[in-house]
């Protein structure tokens, strides 16, 4: 390509001096079109260079080698059987009159002949380009897809619009050579020019709309165009149609018969995109075929969203037709009188998910299938699809995809709209989390709840976020079912060739309004004049298929009730089911975690200590390099170093805690995975779990991967910069499987508020919600170290105002008090202020016999603190997680003396403890860590606040007063202590902002706080 921009630069003045107006209006319109579609030049094309191409021509008919290759390739394929005799006659065989006239005549049809040639080239290219743009994809006929009414002008659409190439009417009979970058010719190198366009017309301007041409891949865009273009590649057989009709048929009397048998109930219907079934079922028949045997998928619409008492009948119908959960198990789910088994909190029961093992009939293949719980927040759920698909992959050894894919259905206003939908694209490609391919759906019905698509999006379609990828998108009109089929056989071949994800964009309308109760008219009068006179696809192909002969009436009548009579029958055994199972509609089932009733086999925990042997094994894998020739940088050489003489020393800092509490985990075969940004390296450079060779690029090596000969793997890997997406997909991903400690940090904990949704409406309340453990680990850095108010806080206070346990009631203590909270809670938050600490309280994520969410609020100058340091003892067999760490000091050796109890937790503690030194007041003071916050530790708090009979008690937070911990535990120290002793708040005054961000300020709040704490007469006469 360079080659040809150099010389089309050396010829260009001259090629100026000679343009003629036809040539201006041909450059104007190819540089529009090299402007739109790609930043590649293409001079070559570019049609101002007849005369260049002349003499091109002219020196290739000479002598072929004397012309560039390409040049060469080109008039081979374009003149060398162009039906011209004039071209090969030997110009040298004419006398020098007639061969100067000759030479004349023939330069001016060549340059014709190349033009014309060039001209339809780029006519054939523009189709590629824009036809969508004027294919009728709106099965109402009433809007454009792409929001623009006007007619690209390139495209064919009068015939005077020819002159725009250079051409007119008179050519339309001339035949054209066609360009290896199309398909349209079939068998046939060469056809005319009317032909051409015809099919071109069909094949981008009917009910297809194909967006593919901004993918730089030429093989990908070869393969596209291969699929549509070819002539007659749309033809069914008699037995496809007649088992697309037969699930038309399914897909819409299944709609009908809920509506006959909840008539008064909102629903949020497929009406209007009934093809919707047909087309996810041809998706999973073809990915079968190709070797898949398990899809998850997701559903994050509003068919999907339903809220209290609301009927769900497009998820219903692909749990029916598509997943082929048993009718009964579907119908019975809406019965008000029956009683869930367990846990689930009733109103949003139809949002569960489902998980399927069946044969699939088409090909007779054992699948599984599951349909993921998702929140009503749209789209929320395609990260965490993304991650559960990447987890069933990598468990079963699938690492291209092969077997285990996605499909993720959207609505077309979410899809344009929410942020997460962006997100998630972005992790497709990455080696750590890419699926290799998901198959995205859009239920494209034009309309967003009332919104209309005009003021609902800024680009012309939907689904112009998924161009960002190199995904190709098939626009289609949804009442064309047989091309609704064509594309989705595309789309799966599409995934199982290039592993990448597609989009389908099934544009469609809505039947009714939003749901049952809305009147679409108020907002869309229009649109739903015409929706009324809309004949149902079912109708429509039916009859189309009786016109053509392939169905009589009364089979199709048959199809019909025979469906119908099935739906009937299972209404009716619906109503013998007493209980609702929960178990039924789990979408991530773990067999063998629990016992058969679902419950977890013990309510104990192995105390979480390892052997010293395994500790010191760990140190020192932890502190070298596994393999040979392998040069690190010599800064990394020093830390590997001080982490040698801190092994020696039976000691660990927070990186080397953490890499024990892995690497043992490793060892008892559990699987770990930690994601993030940066968490590689670790943003605070102290984890280094990726060597990288300082000579050689890309040679890494993790030393982790490299501690035991049978140990379970390790994942490190560093993420996009996305919270909602990646920690969505770890969610996902900690689904799968129970037994893997799956971990997400934050690269400082301010930022796990871009993920909330993925917090509020998974994490915390997934249990509740859709009866599904999840133990993923959450590692926000936390702490007041002076840096200001956006990498201070990882925002305690919410993660603690989302927790279940009551604040007004002291608990009653059992054998198994401290087990039975945990399991009781919703997730367990952590603020640790020892290593070992750390350490135990991973392991113990993994020994528990049930799954909790845990968030953990990381150090940052801890990870360096000289005294947060732990020794191997704290670590060894025996020894567990502490859920609070009392004082053991000199106040502890003399109880009744203690003038003052100070409860904290994390880095303040040592902030404390140094002052407490600085101003001797070991004696009078004492100073309690509180390391487990919630579920709070009742129990072990009132030993110690009964052991300390005449102190003073004290909460003292680092965080301001409406941040962190206190409102937490304020009410909770109430009910320890009766209401009989006040429990002093010493910390920052309330504030908007986390953190000021002035260092001297900082630290005079600092002091100003550990006044406070060590003033005995602070609290003087003051009553509470
Ligand atoms: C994150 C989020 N915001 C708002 C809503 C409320 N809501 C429910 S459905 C809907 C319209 C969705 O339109 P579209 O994506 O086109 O899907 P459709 O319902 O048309 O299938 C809205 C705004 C929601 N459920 N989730």
């Amino acid at each position: 390509m360079n080659h040809l921009r150099t010389l089309t630069a050396k010829f260009k003045p001259q090629t100026v001096k000679r343009l003629t107006r036809h040539h201006v209006v041909m450059r104007s319109i190819f540089q529009t079109r090299l402007y739109s579609v790609s930043g590649t030049p293409e001079p070559f094309l570019n049609g101002n260079h007849s005369s260049y191409l002349e003499e091109m021509y002219c020196a290739w008919h000479a002598n072929p080698k004397s012309v560039h290759e390409s040049w060469d390739k080109f008039f081979q394929t374009f003149i060398a059987s162009a039906p011209l005799d004039l071209l090969n006659k030997p110009m040298g065989s004419l006398p020098a009159a007639v061969q100067s006239q000759n030479r004349t005549q023939t330069s001016a049809q060549t340059s014709k002949l190349i033009e014309d040639h060039l001209a339809v080239q780029t006519l054939i290219r523009t189709y590629q380009i824009r036809g969508h743009h004027v294919a009728q994809l709106d099965p109402l006929g009433i809007l454009d897809a792409d929001l623009d009414s006007s007619i690209p002008s390139d495209l064919i659409t009068s015939m005077d619009k020819l002159g725009i190439y250079g051409l007119d009417e008179s050519d339309l009979d001339k035949v054209f050579r066609l360009p290896t970058t199309t398909f349209i010719g079939g068998s046939e190198p060469a056809i005319s020019l009317r032909e051409i366009l015809k099919r071109l017309e069909n094949t981008y301007c009917r009910h297809i709309g194909l967006e593919f041409m901004f993918i730089n891949d030429v093989e990908q865009c070869q393969w596209i165009r291969q699929k549509f273009e070819t002539p007659d590649i749309l033809k069914f057989t008699n037995q496809e149609k007649k088992r697309l009709l037969a699930r038309l048929v399914r897909s819409t009397r299944f709609e009908e018969f809920l509506a006959r048998k909840w008539s008064s109930e909102k629903r949020f219907g497929v009406e209007g995109c009934e093809v919707l079934i047909p087309a996810l079922k041809t998706i999973i028949d073809v990915s079968i075929s190709k070797g898949i045997d398990n899809v998850i998928m997701g559903m994050p619409h509003s068919y999907a969203a339903i809220q209290v008492s609301h009927f769900n009948q497009g998820r219903l119908n692909v749990l029916a037709n598509v997943i082929r959960k048993d009718l009964e198990q579907i119908f019975c789910q809406f019965d008000p009188k029956l009683e869930a088994s367990e846990e689930g909190s009733g109103d949003v029961k139809y949002h569960l998910g489902v998980y399927h093992e069946r044969i699939n009939r088409t090909n007779n293949k054992h699948i599984t299938m599951s349909l993921m719980a998702n929140p009503s927040h749209l789209e929320a759920v395609n990260p965490v699809v993304q991650g559960k698909t990447k987890a069933v992959q990598f468990y079963r050894g699938d690492t291209t995809g092969k077997t285990v894919m996605s499909i993720l259905l959207h609505g077309d206003a979410a899809f344009a709209g929410q942020g997460i939908v962006y997100e998630t694209f972005h992790l497709s490609d990455l080696p750590s989390y890419t699926t290799h391919g998901t198959i995205h759906v859009v239920v494209n019905n034009q309309i967003g709840f009332t919104t209309d698509p005009r003021m609902a999006r800024s680009s012309p379609y939907p689904t112009d976020v998924a161009r960002v990828v190199n995904a190709p998108i098939f626009h289609v009109n949804s009442d064309d079912p047989e091309a609704v089929i064509y594309v989705c056989k595309v789309a799966a071949e599409w995934r199982n060739t290039f592993n990448k994800d597609v989009v389908i964009d099934l544009v469609c309308y809505r039947k009714r309004g939003h749901n049952e109760m809305d009147e679409p008219m108020f907002t869309q009068p229009l649109m739903y004049k015409q929706v009324q006179q809309q004949v149902p696809v079912l109708k429509k192909y039916a009859d189309k298929l009786m016109s053509e002969g392939v169905l009589t009436l009364q089979e199709y009548e048959e199809e019909v009730a025979v469906y119908d009579r099935i739906c009937e029958e299972a209404f009716t055994r619906a109503k013998d089911e007493k209980i609702l199972e929960i178990k039924e509609w789990l979408d991530s089932p773990w067999p063998g975690f629990f016992t058969q009733s679902g419950e977890p086999k013990s309510l104990t925990c192995a105390p979480t200590g390892v052997s010293g042997e395994i500790l010191q094994h760990i140190g020192n894998g932890a502190s070298s390099v596994p393999v040979e020739d392998f040069t690190i940088h010599s800064g990394l050489s020093r830390i590997l170093r001080g982490r040698a003489e801190m092994v020696k020393n039976h000691i660990v800092d927070w990186a080397l805690a953490e890499y024990m509490a892995f690497g043992s985990l490793l060892k008892e075969g559990i699987y770990v995975r930690l994601s993030g940004q940066d968490v590689e390296r670790g943003t605070f450079s102290h984890r280094h779990h990726v060597l990288h060779d300082q000579d050689v690029d890309k040679k890494t090596c993790v030393p982790m991967n490299h501690l035991w000969p049978d140990q379970a793997p390790y994942t490190v890997c560093n993420s996009s910069l996305s919270e909602f997406g990646v920690l969505g997909f770890e969610l996902g991903f900690a689904m799968a499987n129970p037994n893997a400690l799956v971990c997400w940090e934050a690269q400082f904990g301010d930022f796990n508020n871009t993920a909330q949704c993925i917090l509020d409406q998974f994490i915390s309340s997934g249990q509740t919600k859709w009866v599904r453990h999840n133990g993923i680990v959450l590692l926000l850095p936390h702490g007041m170290e002076g840096m200001g108010p956006e990498h201070s806080s990882a925002r305690p206070e919410r993660f603690l105002q989302m927790c279940n346990e009551d604040s007004d009631v002291y608990p009653e203590y059992t054998e198994d008090f401290e087990v039975k909270q945990l399991f009781d809670c919703n997730w367990i938050i952590v603020n640790c202020s020892t290593p070992a600490n750390y350490f135990h309280v991973l392991r113990r994520q993994i020994l528990l016999p049930f799954r909790k969410p845990l968030i953990i609020l990381t150090p940052k100058s801890l990870l360096r603190h000289l005294e947060a340091r732990s020794h191997f003892d704290e670590m060894k067999t025996g020894t567990s997680f502490q859920r609070i760490i009392p004082d053991e000091g000199l106040a502890a050796q003399n109880p009744d003396d203690v003038k003052r109890l100070i409860f904290c937790t994390g880095k303040v503690y040592y902030e404390l403890a140094k002052e407490r030194i600085n101003r001797k007041m070991e004696k009078e003071v004492a100073i309690i860590r509180l390391e487990q916050i919630s579920p709070f530790p009742f129990d072990l708090l009132k030993v110690e606040i009964d052991k300390y009979p005449n102190a003073e008690l004290i909460w003292c937070q680092e965080e301001h007063k409406n941040i962190g911990y206190y409102d937490y535990v304020r009410p909770r120290f109430r009910v320890t202590v009766q209401f009989k002793r006040p429990v002093w708040y010493v910390g920052r005054d309330p504030s908007a902002a986390p953190a000021t961000g002035n260092k001297n300020t900082h630290l005079t709040e600092l002091q100003d706080m550990l006044d406070v704490s060590f003033n005995l007469q602070a609290f003087e006469g003051m009553t509470f």
